[in-house]
This record gives structure tokens, sequence and C-alpha cells, in this order.
């Protein structure tokens, strides 16, 4: 049985419905310091987030919530004998750096993020119990004057306490032993990839030589971050708005050749001017034929007057990430050819997002997916009349190599320990991806299509009831809107002359 049926199936409070062990009237820390700490606090960061939030818009609450519902999925997991003691280790993500003394923009590890909203490395969570590993201590770089005048400032034992609301803070070097006392207890812990290569050697690898019984924790974790809570998809629906405005005015931005640097540099500022932190990951800024390389990130190119551009890109919001793909005219006019292309993508997406309901799986999707796109080829001439049904399947594979889409939430392609056969749930975000790649060379398709290459994405988020919630809707998708919004031109620019 999977791991997200088992949870419903005993009865796991969900976020949204809040029911637990634990006492919601335990009192919110309000002594957050009165000084720059380690990440963004009330107190430094008023115009972002509000006293009780470890970070923007996530109350302490909610992630001892999610800490609780850890432990309740670990004591499901387990067998019931009294006396048995359970310890979780998550550790966070180190500093890495892209040469000598040059760090790379720091990311957490999201594991880690989801059960304690800290954003500083060399961090960790133990939390253990007997039966039930619902006690949490948590580990943080202790305050230290010669490093902080280089990294900047921490937040140190008593400013992790009051964000977070924990009692139990600790220095990261005290985990080893605090490790030491918990020995015999059955560890939670992701041993095969540590994710934070010298603490796992310092303070973890001792307590595993002793023989202790291991179990992963991934999927656990990602069982749990699956399903998205109000607060979350708050957060998700504030990255879509905001990478829905970049691409309005990048499309706005384009104008008859334009080089695929321009629109990639106006869509990461566009971002960030709205709000973002920093782009998910790196956008596909794809001109002409380079549409038809999937993961073309190279953006350097000259698009021609009459190529059509495929954008793939989104934004991180505090921890929650959005990732969208617009294909549009840079002159602001598709061509009879590609109006069709993009037509018949656009009809197979929109018939995708419909079957975006609880119990239906991305897989079933893929699969109808797979085969409108046949019938969408056969339409187009790609595929001859007297082809048959597994033929037009075939074709649909081929000129769409990739899945209809992937789980979302705090990373782009979220919770991979999650099969894509199981049935979605409210909460859970996806992708509805579905694309047509010609190549240029392709000999076999009707000349107007060779070198185009269409993808439309949309996020969303399954409800309970009726359509799903489009986290991207503000995006212009229909012919119209993307002609109108590319006819908006907020930045009047020269046309590059082409070729240079
Ligand atoms: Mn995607």
């Amino acid at each position: 049985m999977s791991l997200l049926s088992s949870l419903v199936r005993r009865g796991v409070p969900s976020l949204s419905r809040g029911a637990t062990r634990w006492c919601p009237c335990r009192k919110v820390s309000l002594k957050v310091p009165s000084r720059y700490l380690g990440q963004p606090s009330p107190y430094t960061h008023p115009h972002l987030m509000k006293y009780g939030e470890v970070t923007p818009g996530l109350t302490q609450t909610e992630f001892e919530l999610r800490r609780q519902r850890l432990a309740s999925l670990i004591e499901s997991q387990v067998d019931r004998r009294p006396g048995t003691s359970h310890v979780v280790i998550v550790l966070s993500h180190p500093v890495r750096y892209m040469t000598n003394d040059i760090p790379y923009p720091f990311h957490q590890n999201q594991d880690f993020l989801y059960l304690t909203g800290i954003l500083e490395p060399d961090s960790a969570l133990v939390l253990s119990g007997t039966g039930r590993p619902d006690s949490a201590a948590l580990f943080v770089p202790r305050r230290d004057p010669a490093r902080e005048l280089w990294d900047g400032p921490r937040s140190g034992r008593d400013g992790a306490a009051a964000l977070t609301g924990l009692d139990r803070v600790h220095s990261t070097e005290e985990l080893g032993l605090v490790l030491k006392s918990l020995k015999g207890s059955t560890v939670w812990y992701d041993s095969t990839q540590p994710c934070h290569p010298r603490l796992h050697q310092t303070h973890i690898q001792p307590l595993l030589e002793g023989g202790a019984s291991v179990k992963p924790l991934r999927p656990l974790a990602h069982a749990l971050r699956a399903v998205k809570s109000p607060a979350e998809v708050a957060l998700m629906q504030k990255a879509g708005s905001i990478t829905a405005q970049a691409f309005m005015k990048t499309m706005g931005a384009s104008g008859g050749a334009v080089d695929e640097a321009l629109l990639f540099a106006k869509f990461d500022f566009e971002c960030r001017a709205h709000g973002a932190n920093f782009l998910a990951y790196p956008p596909v800024v794809a001109g002409g034929d380079r549409a038809n390389t999937l993961h073309y990130i190279n953006n350097n190119q000259i698009i021609k007057d009459g190529e059509m551009v495929l954008l793939d890109g989104g934004c991180e919001y505090f921890g929650y990430v959005s990732d969208i793909t617009r294909t549009w005219p840079v002159n602001g006019r598709f061509s009879p050819a590609q109006a069709e292309l993009y037509e018949a993508v656009l009809e197979v997406q929109m018939a995708c997002l419909s079957l975006c309901s609880p119990g239906v799986s991305l897989d079933h999707i893929y699969s109808t997916m797979l085969e409108l796109l046949g019938r969408q080829l056969r339409r187009l001439g790609i595929v001859g009349g007297s082809a048959g049904d597994a033929d037009a399947l075939k074709a649909a594979r081929r000129f769409c190599p990739h899945h209809v889409g992937h789980y979302l939430g705090m990373d782009v392609h979220d919770t991979p320990e999650l099969s894509r056969c199981q049935p979605l749930q409210p909460g859970m975000a996806i992708t509805i991806e579905p694309g047509l790649y010609v190549g240029r060379d392709d000999a076999s398709c009707p000349e107007r299509f060779r070198g185009l290459g269409v993808r439309i994405e949309d996020d969303v988020v399954i409800r309970e009831e009726g359509d799903p919630l489009v986290l991207s809707a503000e995006t212009p998708k229909a012919i119209a809107d993307v002609e109108r919004t590319c006819a908006q031109r907020d930045h009047r620019r020269k046309p590059l002359p082409v070729g240079v």
C-alpha cells in the first residue's frame, strides 16, 4: 500500500482539518530578537512576515503540525510494540562553492525546510520519542562574530528558538552528543545520499556504526509534502501570479527579431521585481527550431522575425515554485501554420486540465494526452489518414517525448519519491504540459510545420470537487490573448538587426 493511501486510511489528520494530539492552545513566542537573524524575521522584515510566522506565510503552528503528522505517519508504519523508541534525523544542506571562497546562492534541503522553516546551512532537526517521535530538538550554527563579519548574521540558539517556537535549540556541535543519548532507537534517516556529508560523517556515522536499525525518511517526508495545506497553496498561488506578470512583460518585450538572452533577462528581472526570491530553475528560452531541444538553456541565439519562442520558466517564492511554459510568435502574430499547431496543443492541454481531479493519476492523464495528441496529429496531416490507432499513439510519443506533467511544490520536480500512478488527492499540485515538437529536417511532416515546437504548461492544485485551481491562470494562453499581450509593448525598443 502506498504511503499516501495508508496516511488517509489511518485517518492521520491533514493540516487543513487540524485535529491532532498536539495542543493548539500552546503560546506563540513573540520575543524575536531585535537584530538581524540568519533569515528574515518579523522584526527585520515586517513587510514580508507577521509575528508567529517562521517563514513568510507559514506559522509556527503549521510547522508543528507537519512534525506531528510525520510522527503519526511513523507511528502508523511500524509495529506498536511498547517501548520502541524512534529518532528522526534531518540535516540541512551545507554551503556549496563554485570555486575557492565563492559560494553558490544557498539553497536549503527541502525536507529540512518543510519540517523546520530554518534557512541556514549546517543545521539539523532531531525528533525523538517512544512509540511516537514527536519531541523536537533543533541544531543551528552557534553565533561567531568572526564568521558573521564575512557571511552575515546567524540566528543563533535564541533567534532560532524565537522564530520556530521550539524550546530545545542547541548548537550544531552538540548533535553527536544528543544522538549518543538516543542510542538503541530505530533511526529514520536518509543515509544513502547524506545531504550534509560533513555533519553525516562527524555526528551520524557513529550512531549508524553502533548497529542502529535505519529506515529511509524521504518517502515519508515526500508523502506529507505532496498534499499542500491552504497556506502552501497561497504561496504557490503567489509564485504563479508573479510568473504570470513576468510572462506578460516578456511577451511585451519581444517584437520582431530578438535575442533569447534579452527575453531571459527580462523574465528574470520581472520575476524578481514582482517579489520572487529567484528563478526556480534555468529557464528554457528557445527560439524557432531550438524549442525542439527539450532542455535548451543556452539562451544565446537570435530569434528571427516570424519565429516563435518557447519560454519554460518559473520562480521561487519563499520555498514554493512555479513552472509555466508559453510559446508565442516574437513578432506578435501567429502564422497560419504556427496557429494550427498551437491550437492542436492547446485543445489537448485544456482536455488534460479537465481531467485533474481526485482519484485520477498523472499516468492516466498521460495516456489520455497521447491518445488526444494522436488524433490531433492525424487532423494536422502529420499522421496519415490510413494509419491505425497504434501508429497514431506511436507518433504521439515521437512528437511529444515527455510525460504530461509532474508534481510541483517546494521543488520543480517535487516529491520524486511519489509514483505518477498514485491517484491524485485534493491539495496535490501538478503541472499539465503537453507539447508537439517537429524537427526542422523531419521530411515525414508537412513542410509548413517543420522546425516548430509548441508546449503549453499550467500549474494546478487538485480540489475536492469541480475544476482544479489553476495557479498560472493569469498567464495568457488563448491565441487572441497572447497576441493582445504581445501588442502591449511596455518597453518599446528598436528591433535587432537580423544577423547581429
Ligand atoms: Mn514542468
